[in-house]
């Protein structure tokens, strides 16, 4: 078995517009310009370099924005256009977001415990209800449709509805696993936070990772729960994956990362003897240079020759305590032998790294061949991609423009000529 991962292609509305409490990036970017066509491009490019490496790729599409169904729930009557323009026109922030591209983030668009893991043999993905933030509460349905059409002609993977709205769940990014190869039993560990802290809130419940738990037939050897530590929440680690990373044996993870570090820690060790877990001393790199440079929010993937090789954003290079460590981690000769860089900055002014834009789903090769190809990509598939990104993305998006019906038009366009390029009928997502 090998691990699939899905990145979010980035939407033609993508832009600054502050929606995320808790999240530094989004608010010390809200009202700046956005570029929607280089974000996309960015994101493509990231998911270039994974292929080139070896790994299988996929992508989830973007959602359709302004999303007018979610203004009519709201009282809004007419037509797209009408909804849209009233709503604006009443409550600029409700269009606002309804107009928020960040489905793109599809490590928050589902929790996925491969079967190796399970109790009944099968592999679930329960898919995030967001309901912490409106504007990503607004994902579920369609993230729900996308997923189930993924996976149509695989009995052996069970889709589950969001859980109900009471319990904050925030998919994979609140979700760890770890295990001796992909394909053999895994440890998997939920971290949940318990707050508000400083006024941030803490956005996966325990509730929700206790019933993911559950759902996924998960026995109790094969998962822990744990703790966000206050401070990670307070200095902005609005997910626990901007502060740790897992993949197969190896845990790294900033030394505030958990609310219980060391029971977390012995708890791994019993139950997976091989961990190795690497944690980063907040003496050598502090809370908000690991936040700031996204260190902990990058693709840990392990290489054909057994290596692992950790693919960061460039903001990572461009703090100094850092480029330090990640120096002295590659000669220290440890499980980590490789790291790269990508060019991310349009989705981390939105507080989007890499391991943010991709959802990572463990499948064996009769199960890939088995996926809608239509999600899949190969290199021709990205140039075809790249082509229509720069013809029908904008090029730009101020803060003003997002009440131009104009630009709510070319969104709408955009996406039908993505839909229509992949294969998927009008109205199929
Ligand atoms: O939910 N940003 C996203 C970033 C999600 C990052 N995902 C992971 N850590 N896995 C969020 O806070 C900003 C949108 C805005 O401000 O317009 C936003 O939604």
């Amino acid at each position: 078995m090998r691990e699939v991962n899905f990145d979010g292609l980035v939407g033609p509305s993508h832009n600054y517009a502050g929606l995320s409490l808790g999240n530094i990036a989004s608010a010390t970017h809200a009202g700046a310009a956005s570029s929607p066509r280089e974000a996309a491009l960015q994101g493509l490019d990231k998911m270039r370099r994974m292929m080139a490496l070896g790994f299988a790729q996929g992508l989830l599409l973007p959602h359709d924005r302004p999303h007018a169904g979610w203004l009519r729930q709201l009282g809004f009557g007419g037509d797209d256009m009408s909804v849209c323009r009233a709503a604006y026109d009443v409550q600029p922030a409700l269009l606002r977001n309804a107009f928020s591209a960040s489905s793109m983030w599809t490590a928050n668009a589902a929790t996925v415990s491969p079967r190796p893991d399970t109790e009944d043999g099968r592999s679930h993905i329960s898919v995030a209800n967001l309901s912490s933030m409106p504007h990503r509460s607004i994902e579920a349905a369609q993230t729900g449709r996308q997923l189930r059409l993924l996976f149509a002609a695989l009995p052996g993977v069970a889709v589950h509805d969001p859980l109900p709205a009471c319990f904050g769940d925030e998919g994979a990014a609140n979700h760890m696993r770890l295990c001796l190869r992909h394909g053999g039993p895994g440890l998997e560990i939920f971290v949940h936070g318990a707050g508000p802290v400083n006024g941030f809130p803490a956005r996966q419940h325990i509730g929700a990772s206790q019933a993911l738990i559950r759902r996924h037939a998960l026995a109790p050897e094969r998962a822990i729960l744990a703790r966000q530590s206050d401070a990670a929440i307070a200095a902005g680690a609005f997910h626990n994956d901007v502060v740790a990373v897992a993949n197969e044996t190896v845990l790294f993870a900033h030394e505030q990362a958990f609310a219980e570090p060391g029971t977390l820690y012995a708890r791994i060790r019993q139950i997976l003897p091989e961990a190795q877990i690497i944690e980063v001393p907040a003496a050598l790199v502090s809370l908000d240079e690991a936040i700031r440079s996204y260190l902990f929010n990058s693709q840990l993937v392990t290489l054909d020759d057994g290596g692992m090789l950790l693919l960061l954003p460039d903001e990572a290079r461009e703090v100094p305590s850092v480029a330090r460590w990640l120096a002295a981690m590659v000669e220290s000769n440890g499980p980590i032998r490789r790291v790269e860089f990508m060019p991310l900055r349009e989705s981390m002014r939105n507080g989007g790294g890499p391991a943010c834009l991709r959802l990572r789903v463990v499948l064996d090769e009769g199960e890939v061949a088995a996926l809608d190809q239509r999600f899949m990509l190969n290199p021709a598939k990205c140039d075809a991609l790249a082509a229509l990104i720069a013809q029908y993305w904008p090029e730009r998006i101020a803060p003003e423009d997002i009440g131009n019906p104009d630009l709510w038009r070319q969104c709408w366009s955009a996406r039908a000529a993505l839909l229509d390029m992949l294969g998927f009928a009008p109205g199929e997502l």
